[in-house]
């Protein structure tokens, strides 16, 4: 049965709805959320927020806590080969480090109510992105300084602005990211500037290292402004404080002098510093290259989601056990 009482109410079978009533809700609702946006109130797991802010979100913390893991397997793949015990344990600690971050950031996903098998279901089956630049190979001792200046920078600089973004949990897990990714930063760039001081051969594999990172870090950042179809309503939410070339420029201007400190050449012929804007000028990145290893094309896609998918099938013993400890101590 349903009937209609003014403009307010439809009665149906034995559930009455006031129409109104729920629009004005909603409305209240949106408005609750909106204001804590403008006045700079975090948003907590527990608060409604609108479906699409649960979604970005959930699309773009996910993602962050992929490329936390999937970028140990560059790194990892030095460890047993590295140069003294004391770069050994450096390295381990870092890539551990990644291995906890990841873990911060599929905890915040979830409490957007997203199960974290669910997340990595989604990372397996392509459905769910990681960084581009995790898709390139590690082919010399002097890449795991570069990581750590250019790649962790590159987050650092990303980091330090989602650190103040409008979701609770997520800022929160930024700001103690962004610690340690300041002491892979700075391990990184010692590295490097160790090797810029040792013998000819060790600065040109620092340099050939510089060439071929430069440009996939600067792609980190994400598309162009006038090519990024989430900013506009990620920086209305505060999910996103700065959009992506605002960042990718900030991170040139803090980058490029520490490369000049040690010796090494950015490799861009365009680059000048531009006395007017305060800024570097810089040359043009290859947007096919970006869109290509974002598509799964990139020279390291297919091994970087292999390898996930067999740790995660080679662990699936250890999750069983745990559930069956889990079951047996709930009794
Ligand atoms: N790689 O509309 P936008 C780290 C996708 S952590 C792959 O501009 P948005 C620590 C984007 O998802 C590094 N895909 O997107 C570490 C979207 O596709 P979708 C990770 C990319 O979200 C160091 C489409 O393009 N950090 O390095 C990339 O507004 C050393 C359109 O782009 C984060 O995830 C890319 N580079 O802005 C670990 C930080 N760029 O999803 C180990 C959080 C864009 O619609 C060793 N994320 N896409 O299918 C963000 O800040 C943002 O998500 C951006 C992209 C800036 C990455």
């Amino acid at each position: 049965m349903a009937r209609n009482i003014g403009v307010h109410t439809v009665v149906t079978g034995f559930s009455i709805k006031f129409v109104g009533m729920e629009t004005m809700d909603l409305a209240q609702r949106e408005k609750t959320f909106e204001d804590k946006i403008k006045s700079g109130i975090k948003i907590e797991p527990k608060d409604w927020m609108p479906d699409r802010y649960r979604k970005q979100l959930i699309r773009m913390m996910s993602q962050h806590a992929h490329s936390e893991i999937v970028g140990m397997l560059p790194e990892g793949n030095w460890i047993t080969r590295a140069p003294s015990l004391s770069r050994k344990l450096t390295l381990l600690a870092k890539v551990q480090d990644e291995a906890g971050h990841g873990l911060y950031i599929y905890s915040a996903t979830e409490t957007l109510g997203i199960d974290r098998l669910e997340m990595i279901s989604q990372l397996h089956t392509g459905k769910a992105k990681y960084s581009s630049i995790f898709n390139y190979p590690t082919t010399n001792w002097a890449d795991i300084g570069t990581i750590g200046w250019l790649v962790d920078g590159a987050a650092i600089v990303n980091q330090t602005a989602l650190a103040k973004c409008s979701y609770g949990p997520y800022s929160r897990a930024m700001i103690r990211i962004c610690k340690e990714e300041n002491f892979h930063n700075k391990q990184g760039y010692q590295l490097l500037a160790h090797m810029m001081e040792g013998t000819k051969q060790q600065r040109d594999m620092a340099q050939d290292s510089l060439n071929r990172w430069w440009w996939p870090s600067l792609m980190m950042f994400g598309p162009s402004d006038k090519d990024s179809p989430n900013s506009a309503e990620l920086m209305r939410w505060k999910v996103k404080m700065h959009s992506n070339d605002f960042l990718r420029q900030r991170f040139i201007d803090r980058t490029v002098p520490q490369a000049e400190a040690i010796g090494l050449r950015i490799p861009d012929p365009k680059l000048r510093w531009n006395e007017e804007t305060q800024h570097y000028d810089w040359g043009e990145i290859d947007w096919d290259e970006f869109y290509t290893v974002i598509k799964g094309n990139g020279p390291c896609n297919r091994q970087r989601m292999q390898a996930r998918v067999d740790a995660d099938v080679r662990g699936r013993w250890v999750r069983k056990a745990a559930e069956a400890y889990a079951k047996k101590h709930m009794n």
